[in-house]
């Protein structure tokens, strides 16, 4: 009995793990769809909606560990204040470096 229900915690644990695995992979293939979709003619909602994908730790602000692709590549440009995060308004410089 005690082993069954060692077993039981290990696969509940197990499954836990892969969920917020799942979860966390989405979000990564959803920011990377929605910023390879984005040109010069985005909106502002779009760039919130990615900022919000990227922002893992929901801190307001984008690290560089957060960042992926052209973010990640135009980081030290989209940081105007120069503190290493990007907040919202930060982000929304993404639209003038598409063309
Ligand atoms: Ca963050
Ligand atoms: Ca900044």
């Amino acid at each position: 009995m005690k082993k069954v229900l060692a077993s039981f915690i290990l696969v509940a644990a197990l499954s836990s793990c892969n969920g917020v695995k799942n979860v966390n992979t989405s979000n990564v293939s959803d920011a990377a769809s929605l910023l390879g979709s984005l040109s010069s003619n985005s909106t502002v909602q779009q760039v919130a909606s990615l900022f919000s994908l990227l922002d893992t730790d929901k801190n307001e602000a984008i690290s560089s560990t957060e960042a992926i692709g052209s973010v990640s590549e135009n980081f030290s440009t989209l940081d105007t204040d120069g503190n290493s995060s990007l907040n919202v308004t930060e982000l929304q410089g993404i639209l003038a470096l598409l063309k």
